[in-house]
């Protein structure tokens, strides 16, 4: 096992990462820029490195910054979190190149999921099922894409191969508006991506977003730790997560998972990853694979009593997964409520100094977060200053001690989306579980005008 690793991110997920290690008897590095010297993460660790200024293209994306600091603190491996480096195929081959181990799947399994166009064919290769769509890249004739368009009929959606989360992607309703559609997605793709290939789907328009967890070795060992319903989002951004999916037939998940598994097994994947699909009407459809830890990891954690980032250690240090799949059951029910300094009306981020911070406690609440009373949130980074999840035996009683964490915690000096968070719990169709990624934007498009100015 390793004796130190290096984490090459920030906030939550950095001291998340740094209790797992310390839970294994591994030493920690923390890196980070100036605006974060006072970060608890920074304190805590063993040890720190500052990698440069702000602005995270000159320090937490430094590639060779945080090279320089695992040679000097003497590191064996780096773990890259999520965002940032964590899905930089080149990254993880200059950190292996240097001699270190990258915490994370083998660079060539990064960006053969990178490429969007490539996950899906190795995806429908392995026996996933996929979103019908253009066989590969479109070509460049104007009538082959009118007949893949009829073939698939409308509307369809035009998606950038490099893209993904939701950039460069464009709905096109008639064939009338199809060409113009393409090339403009083209020319965006180029521009934001420098890489023009797109690829056409059929659109789906009322699908849940659910991912299935999945855990592999180097010994072509692999399981599913079931599934993550994370429909409420907002412009692509989660807001709300939890596991399982409400109102899903768990015969139904083990043979989704069970492909997710398999897939694995064929493409030699190595730790972990998220299979990405759009459910609509009973029936599953891929569409992206991601291969980092998640934001919203914990609530697979909780219902399945497993550690995912000591099994991504474990296994990026050769050693066999520590259970099969069917050692895995699934108990209880997780919602994650994630904590953003933002305007909870405008939506607006709110960075600034916590002048007073108390987190919720009780049964079955877990507070991952980073921030502390008389911190100062950063205006250089994501707003998520932390993550609340709650755990309960039904999915009812979760809800219920997540409305009680919320009411109990509170932040003073800057604005947080507590109060969508409070809001949302007693929405009725939250309640009854099973919105689809429309929901959350098309209630908020209805709250009256005098909230939305608040
Ligand atoms: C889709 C889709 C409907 N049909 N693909 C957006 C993010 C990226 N991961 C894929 N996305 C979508 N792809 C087809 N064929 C709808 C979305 C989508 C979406 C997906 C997941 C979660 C939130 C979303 C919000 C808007 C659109």
């Amino acid at each position: 096992m390793f004796e130190k690793i290096l984490i090459a991110n920030r906030g939550e997920i950095a001291l998340r990462i740094q209790r797992a290690c310390r839970e294994m008897g591994i030493k920690t590095v923390a890196v980070h820029s100036t605006a974060d010297i006072e970060a608890k993460y920074v304190k805590l660790a063993d040890e720190s490195v500052c990698i440069g200024p702000p602005p995270s293209k000159d320090s937490y994306l430094n590639i060779p910054a945080i090279i320089s600091a695992a040679e000097v603190t003497d590191s064996q491996a780096i773990h890259p979190g999520y965002g940032f480096l964590s899905e930089n195929a080149d990254f993880g081959e200059r950190v292996e190149k240097s001699g270190f181990v990258f915490i994370g799947p083998r660079p060539e399994t990064i960006r053969l999921m990178g490429d969007k166009v490539s996950a899906k064919d190795a995806m429908k290769a392995a026996g996933v099922p996929c979103v019908p769509g253009s066989d590969g890249l479109l070509p460049d004739d104007p009538r082959e894409i009118v007949k893949i368009a009829r073939g698939i009929g409308y509307p369809v959606i035009i998606k950038a191969t490099a893209g993904g989360g939701g950039r460069g992607m464009r709905i096109v309703h008639t064939e009338a508006a199809l060409l113009n559609a393409v090339q403009t997605t083209r020319s965006e793709a180029q521009a934001a991506f420098g890489n023009m290939g797109i690829y056409m789907e059929k659109f789906l328009e009322n699908p849940r977003h659910i991912e299935i967890q999945v855990l592999a070795d180097s010994f072509r060992n692999a399981v599913y730790l079931g599934e993550r319903d994370c429909s409420m989002q907002r412009r692509h951004q989660k807001v709300i997560e939890e596991a399982p999916a409400p109102h899903l037939n768990p015969r139904l998940i083990a043979r989704i998972g069970e492909r997710c598994a398999e897939a694995c097994r064929k493409i030699n994947y190595r730790g972990a990853g998220t299979f990405e699909f759009l459910f609509e009407k009973g029936e599953f459809f891929f569409i992206e694979m991601n291969t980092r830890l998640q934001v919203e990891h914990p609530v697979t954690e909780l219902i399945t009593g497993i550690d995912i980032v000591q099994q991504q250690i474990r296994v990026a240090a050769g050693q066999k997964l520590a259970f099969r799949q069917r050692d895995i059951n699934f108990k209880g029910h997780a919602v994650e409520c994630r904590i953003n300094a933002e305007d909870p009306y405008k939506f607006t981020p709110c960075p600034g100094k916590i002048l007073n911070w108390h987190t919720p406690g009780g049964p079955g609440i877990r507070v991952d977060s980073h921030v502390y009373s008389g911190y100062t949130v950063p205006s250089h980074y994501d707003s998520m200053i932390g993550k609340l999840i709650a755990y309960g035996d039904t999915r009812d009683q979760a809800i219920k001690r997540m409305r009680i964490a919320l009411s109990e915690m509170l932040v003073e000096g800057i604005k947080t989306n507590i109060p969508l968070h409070q809001e949302l719990m007693l929405d009725a169709n939250f309640i009854k579980g099973g919105t689809s990624i429309h929901y959350l934007e098309q209630k908020l498009a209805a709250r009256p005008e005098v909230a939305k100015a608040r």
